[in-house]
């Protein structure tokens, strides 16, 4: 085993450590150096899209631009190793489930279907044709097909995406459940009716124009290393960089790019933040009031600083959002933000004094009770001045799969538009469900309920990823099927229901060989723009279907006789699919040759044309009052004789979400282990404990259920006092299933209450975590 130690990491972000990591990902992987063409092809017109996250590439048709973790996510896919019957003959499930998340994965890509086989306890392998008639089996006894739940994981293709949705409307229920419930569902919830669009405004154009660019609650040195690319970039120009998260994050402050000779051979490495604020985790929405109450102060004092004309043209509720703003208080600002007036005050300046502003933000925003409307103040601080609709100015929510949004754009969502329901119908003739479906946290409740049978998931580890570890392990168990399409084996495969089915699918480094040659998928970046991924791998085994033949052929065989959908002709020319999108989505308009153009095309966004599909055709501005009755502020309001900790789950370096690539966290200077809580020098001495002393977590909810992580190790680290943070998944178990953001539903992950205290073992019950140290 790694050694484990804290070392304070005192480097850039980027540089020789991430050529270093790459190295060791190959090896670990088992890729020859010739693997290397692999990497090579990410994000080339001609290679396949990055299955890493959703930041826009530079230039489509430039050079490779180099990302350690973009590498380790292709590195995970093409490795060599591989799961197939013989591997499932060894173990039974149990076995399995008794291996660590970390392990599971290490294993390899899966190879062929395999089919849950009760009396043995162990997955034995099925026909494709028999694992379809199984599932439709089930599909068609089903009562009411809203007792069917279809999940889906943002890696999903468009392609894949809409043949999905299109195959479940067609079934009869719109539950489509999916990772964007836990992650930007509140910027959509948030910026739809205050904007008229659900996605950011900005493009990569606009990075090389902003005078300053405002980072809330995101990594992405870690999350999105492409972004440092356009940060450094930026900061060269002499634009202001400020960035709002209670960790000094490295990626934040230093990057040395890998492809930069000079910084390479010097040790040099570019600045990234000019002003860095250190606030209290769900601070943000009083960071941005005091942002903007110092501009309206600013403007009643010498006027001229807002953009009046926007204002009066574009926008309605200004008025009461000043008048709220004037009535606030600097206090409760600066003990709800954990940021004093002083610093409160430099960040408006920046903001004075910039003519472009482009605001990013990411999980650090969405995962709060209060997400929804610490998102519309974050646009509401750029309508102030005009920020929104013109170059160099906008609003940058940036995504984290790499086609979740596309997924979303296909209809991927429990929610569905009355428009996208009636092009279904003119077009395929089908009177689709009209009801709302069940969310991701619904779905867990609904299953808990006894009322959720099938549980069907496009990719994804819904086991690992969603709140409430044991509640939805219960749920899962609940079902009469549950059924993975993946690469890999996972937490999901192993807590199943009482017949479970999992589905190998190609992933999007290979070569999909359908009847008129190889195809390609469509993605949708984070900035709207669409474009085609091509595999260059042979396929990691023979067995394999492409994620849009494994629902064409589902469809066929569950809606036979009931669809005049053209299943398996759709699937032997992809563009035959996208001629169908077309169908469906006007702004697809001549789809297949617009696509067809290295680096593609841009999706219309009204709000960046300034024009705004609102009820009122404006764009809204929203006072917000500052919550004082969080989670946190209730819990510390019943327990006054104890510290009651906010505790926020992330990534580590080395991690895609719940895949563990390794067990360091570079940049936070953590080696060799996962179970490790960050955690103020003073608060550590308050608890009358020690740096390095071992503590369990306990939840503060009010629903009388224990939940409890345990073992997780004391690190004293530059972070606000009562606030800790630790990895996830390893923490869900603790993110109660009712604590969900305002008007999203997404689960308060960044924002939970905890008392924290010597460890001791857990007495009975299931094992403390999913994934041992
Ligand atoms: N390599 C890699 N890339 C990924 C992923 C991955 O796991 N690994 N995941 C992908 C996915 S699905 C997503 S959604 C994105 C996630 O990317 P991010 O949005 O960067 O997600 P996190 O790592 O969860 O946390 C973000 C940051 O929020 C800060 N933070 C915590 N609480 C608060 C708060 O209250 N206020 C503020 N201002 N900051 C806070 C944390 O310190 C951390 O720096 O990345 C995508 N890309
Ligand atoms: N506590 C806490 N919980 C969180 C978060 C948090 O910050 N804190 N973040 C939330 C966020 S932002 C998100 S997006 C969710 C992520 O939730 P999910 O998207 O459900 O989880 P992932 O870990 O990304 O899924 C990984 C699995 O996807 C499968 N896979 C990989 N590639 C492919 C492919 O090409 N096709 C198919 N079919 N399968 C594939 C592999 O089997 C792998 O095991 O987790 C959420 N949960
Ligand atoms: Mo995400």
């Amino acid at each position: 085993m790694k050694e484990q130690k804290i070392e304070f990491y005192t480097g850039s972000a980027g540089g020789w450590g991430a050529l270093n990591s790459v190295k060791n990902t190959l090896l670990r992987q088992e890729i020859p150096i010739k693997g290397a063409k692999t990497l090579l092809s990410a994000n080339q017109p001609d290679g396949f899209d990055c299955p890493g996250c959703a930041w826009p590439d530079r230039n489509h048709a430039s050079t490779f631009e180099f990302c350690e973790n973009g590498v380790k996510a292709v590195a995970a896919e093409a490795t060599a190793r591989r799961v197939g019957p013989e591997f499932f003959a060894q173990y039974t499930v149990a076995e399995l489930a008794d291996q660590s998340d970390f392990w599971l994965e290490d294993q390899g890509r899966l190879t062929q279907p395999m089919a849950y086989h009760a009396p043995s306890d162990q997955y034995r392998p099925i026909a494709w044709d028999d694992a379809f008639a199984l599932i439709a089996k089930h599909l068609r006894a089903l009562p009411d097909p809203n007792q069917a739940i279809f999940y889906t994981s943002g890696r999903a293709s468009n392609e894949a995406a809409f043949l999905y949705q299109l195959f479940v409307r067609q079934y009869g229920t719109n539950n489509f459940p999916d990772c964007s419930n836990m992650c930007h569902e509140p910027s959509g919830s948030g910026m739809r009716p205050q904007i008229g669009v659900g996605k950011g405004t900005v493009t990569l154009q606009d990075f090389e124009h902003a005078d300053a660019i405002f980072i809330f609650g995101q990594n992405p040195g870690t999350n999105h290393p492409r972004m440092l690319g356009e940060l450094r970039e930026a900061h060269k120009r002499g634009a202001r960089i400020a960035s709002f998260n209670p960790l000094r994050e490295r990626g934040l402050e230093r990057f040395t790019d890998p492809q930069d000779k000079l910084q390479m051979v010097s040790g040099g490495s570019t600045p990234i933040s000019t002003h860095y604020f250190q606030l209290r985790v769900g601070g943000d929405l009083a960071a941005v009031k005091g942002i903007m109450k110092h501009v309206i102060e600013a403007e009643d004092a010498r006027g001229g600083v807002l953009d009046h004309a926007f204002i009066a043209e574009h926008t309605q509720g200004f008025e009461a959002l000043a008048a709220d703003l004037r009535a606030e208080s600097w206090a409760l600002l600066e003990q709800e933000s954990g940021l004093s007036q002083e610093q409160l005050r430099a960040a408006g300046d920046v903001y004075l004094g910039a003519k472009r502003v482009i605001a990013c933000w990411g999980m650090g925003i969405t995962q709060h009770k209060h997400s929804v409307a610490t998102i519309q103040a974050i646009v509401s601080l750029l309508m102030m001045r005009g920020n929104l609709g013109r170059e160099g100015a906008g609003a940058c929510p940036v995504r984290g799969h790499s086609n979740v949004q596309g997924d979303r754009t296909m209809g991927i969502w429990e929610k569905p538009p009355a428009a996208l329901l009636d092009a279904l119908r003119d077009v395929y003739g089908f009177e689709p469900p009209r009801a709302p479906g069940v969310d991701t946290v619904e779905a867990i409740q609904q299953m808990l309920d006894g009322n959720g049978k099938v549980f069907f998931a496009l990719g994804g580890n819904f086991a690992s990823a969603t709140p409430d570890t044991y509640q939805t392990w219960k749920g899962l168990q609940n079902c009469d099927l549950t059924v993975h399409v993946t690469t890999k084996l996972n937490r999901s495969h192993l807590v199943h229901g009482r017949e479970a089915l999992i589905l190998p699918c190609l992933g999007r480094t290979e070569i999909d060989m359908q009847a008129t040659g190889p195809q390609g998928v469509t993605v949708e970046d984070s900035m709207s723009m669409v474009h085609i991924s091509v595999g260059i791998n042979p396929p990691a085994s023979e067995h394999l279907l492409s994620e849009p033949a494994i629902v064409a052929r589902l469809a066929a065989a569950t809606l036979a006789g009931r669809s005049q959908v053209p299943w398996l002709w759709l699937i032997e020319d992809y563009a035959r699919i996208r001629d169908e999108i077309e169908k469906v989505f006007p702004d697809f308009r001549g789809f297949n040759e617009r696509v067809a153009v290295p680096g593609g095309f841009r999706l219309r966004n009204t709000a960046s044309e300034r024009v705004w599909n609102t009820a009122s055709g404006k764009a809204s501005f929203y006072p917000a009052p500052i919550p004082l009755d969080t989670p946190t502020h209730r819990a510390r309001e019943r327990i006054k004789d104890r510290i009651v900790f906010t505790l926020f789950t992330t990534r580590s370096h080395d991690q895609y979400n719940t895949t563990i690539y390794g067990m360091d966290d570079r940049y936070r200077g953590v080696y060799g282990q996962r179970r490790v809580l960050f955690i103020h020098a003073e608060d550590i001495r308050a608890l009358g404990l020690k740096d390095g002393d071992w503590v369990d977590l306990h939840t503060v909810w009010s629903d009388g259920q224990e939940r409890r992580a345990d073992r997780f190790k004391l690190v004293a680290y530059d972070i606000p006092r009562g606030n800790v943070g630790a990895y996830y998944p390893e923490t869900n178990p603790l993110v109660p299933l009712s604590a969900v953001a305002e008007t999203a539903g997404t689960p308060t992950s960044k924002s939970i209450p905890v008392l924290v205290v010597p460890h001791e073992p857990a007495p009975t019950g299931p094992r403390p975590d999913a994934v041992p140290a």
